[in-house]
């Protein structure tokens, strides 16, 4: 390493005096303007951990659903997947250290991580269409330079290609072609496979609405729609033309609203769904004929993704274990259909997609959906081997075989390095479509507990800690009873609160068997929040 010349370098990428962030739930993420250095020293770290792994890594600079003002760095691992624990420690003490210790800290993580300084490292840089990423990219690409590593820019990607992009390179382009020509053609030809035995029911349902949070979803939906266009017709809202990023749009809008966005005219049944601003979550809905909103989200898309897997899995022998995992923020109504209804074991993990991911690797089979829209299928390699054979080896006519290839499609057709809006919709829309479902049935799978999410603002989110999978609270002292105490005047309810990984607030979050019920429970926690985790600003007011 020729430290030299990172001193010299980092100087152009100085880090502003005492501030620090933490390697969170999706990275770093904060405004725009504090992360210059921060993307430098990513750069940095992507090439340790290239020669660590002997690998290509991935950067994505993207803030996703947060304001256009903010942005994001986070890093992909070699077969797409989040950075490994370990290494998001080193990414907090290299963002962190003082312009001084900068080779110090380098040094130190070369050391501790045991990597070969000789090896050749190579990273692959992606960004979304916040106006600061291309400059933030740019640092990223310093870093990476300065250490002598290779790269590729890809430039403007959602976030879901990044990792695609990186498990493609680093299994020599066996699960597809690294480039964008090669995700649109995986994905659409098993799109296409998928859904040539669906019962076609009229143009109306075959077309669907998509709000694209005016993100970087948009511009690569549009390249892609061609491809796909015989099974499906999507009319893209909110792309970026006119709008803000997920400003009154997008994913996170719809979900924590729970109302449409603004910018898609939207007739009584039609289906509609929204990315959020990297493209790595869906939401869908509809206005029912009564003219009242209805939100179709990650729980549901969880539940008729199983129900569907069940049917061909059992075809092909029983074999193959199949569960859901989930967070806290699932609906109760949902984890009850699942596990009751379907008999399908289900799992709670922390918040964040890394976890479920981990957890859903349990199982040959583990679908995992975050409640907010984020999440996909994982097949186990020897789930997709068995699955792969049969669909070769058993005669054409077999049932058994056609459960297999359905099986291959599906598999083909979800990202299995991470979640991903575009390929869940093609997914979805598969469903429906050979199911002949509309987007009412699908939702009539089970009915919501009305719920409610809030925010608190406290002087430091970290006086709060949690266990059982973030639905209890062990600190502050007290606070965990003041819930337990509230909950007990709810019917069907339930409430946790947990600090937020990716901002500065508490999230409160609150079901009963009435809105207002929810409504008011949401209220009452956010208050035992304010008064005993050192809440700021203005207390909390009751009424949304
Ligand atoms: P935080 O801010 O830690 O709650 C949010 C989402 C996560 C995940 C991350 C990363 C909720 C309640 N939380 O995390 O599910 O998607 O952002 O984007 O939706
Ligand atoms: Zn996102």
């Amino acid at each position: 390493m020729d430290l030299d010349a990172v001193t010299k370098q980092s100087a152009l990428h100085a880090k502003p005096d005492g501030l620090t962030l933490q390697y969170g739930t999706a990275g770093f993420r904060t405004k725009a303007e504090h992360l210059d250095h921060v993307m430098f020293r990513m750069g940095l770290l992507a090439v340790l951990r290239s020669k660590q792994t002997k690998a290509t890594i991935g950067v994505m600079v993207t803030a996703s659903h947060n304001p256009e003002e903010d942005n994001g760095v986070k890093l992909v691992d070699p077969l797409g997947e989040m950075l490994a624990p370990s290494w998001e420690e080193h990414a907090t003490c290299l963002a962190n250290a003082e312009e001084p210790d900068l080779p110090r800290v380098l040094v130190d993580i070369g050391e501790k991580a045991a990597v070969n300084l000789h090896q050749d490292a190579f990273v692959v840089i992606g960004r979304d269409t916040r106006p600061s990423s291309e400059k933030l990219s740019q640092s990223v690409i310093d870093g990476v330079t300065v250490l002598g590593g290779q790269f590729h820019d890809y430039g403007l990607l959602t976030t879901p290609q990044l990792h695609y992009m990186v498990y493609c390179r680093n299994t020599s382009g066996q699960y597809g072609k690294a480039t964008t020509e090669g995700y649109y053609q995986k994905l659409s030809t098993a799109f296409v496979e998928l859904t040539k035995q669906a019962f076609c029911s009229g143009d109306d349902q075959r077309t669907l609405k998509v709000d694209c949070a005016n993100g970087i979803g948009a511009l690569k939906l549009r390249e892609m729609k061609h491809y796909f266009s015989q099974g499906l017709s999507v009319q893209l809202f909110n792309d970026g033309t006119k709008g803000k990023l997920n400003h009154l749009c997008g994913a996170d809008f719809v979900k924590s609203h729970q109302k449409p966005p603004q910018g898609i005219e939207m007739k009584s049944n039609e289906r509609c769904c929204s990315f959020d601003g990297d493209a790595d979550r869906i939401v869908y809905y509809y206005h029912g004929a009564d003219g009242q909103f209805h939100l179709v989200d990650g729980d549901k898309i969880a539940a008729l993704i199983s129900s569907f897997l069940k049917e061909p899995l059992l075809e092909i022998g029983d074999s193959l274990s199949l569960g859901v995992v989930q967070t806290a923020y699932a609906n109760g109504s949902s984890t009850r259909y699942l596990e009751e209804v379907m008999k399908v074991p289900v799992c709670c993990t922390k918040t964040g997609v890394k976890h479920l991911h981990h957890k859903a690797q349990e199982f040959d089979i583990g679908v995992y959906f975050e409640a907010n829209g984020h999440g996909t299928v994982l097949f186990s390699k020897a789930a997709e081997m068995k699955i792969k054979q049969l669909a070769k080896e058993l005669e054409e006519d077999d049932k058994k075989r056609k459960a297999a290839k359905m099986l291959e499609n599906v598999i083909d057709l979800f990202n299995q390095a991470t979640g991903d809006a575009i390929s869940d919709m093609l997914v979805i829309e598969a469903i429906l479509a050979l199911k002949g479902l509309t987007v009412q049935q699908w939702d009539a799978l089970y009915a919501d507990l009305p719920n409610r999410q809030l925010k608190v603002k406290v002087a430091d989110r970290q006086v709060i800690s949690t266990t059982d999978a973030e639905r209890q609270a062990v600190k502050p002292p007290g606070l965990q009873e003041a819930i337990n105490e509230l909950v007990k005047k709810y019917r069907l309810s339930r409430a946790f609160v947990r600090p937020s990984g990716t901002e500065d607030i508490v999230r409160v979050y609150a079901e009963a068997d009435s809105q207002e019920n929810a409504d008011s429970l949401a209220y009452e926690v956010s208050l035992a929040v304010f008064q005993l985790a050192g809440g700021i600003g203005e207390r909390p007011q009751p009424g949304f």
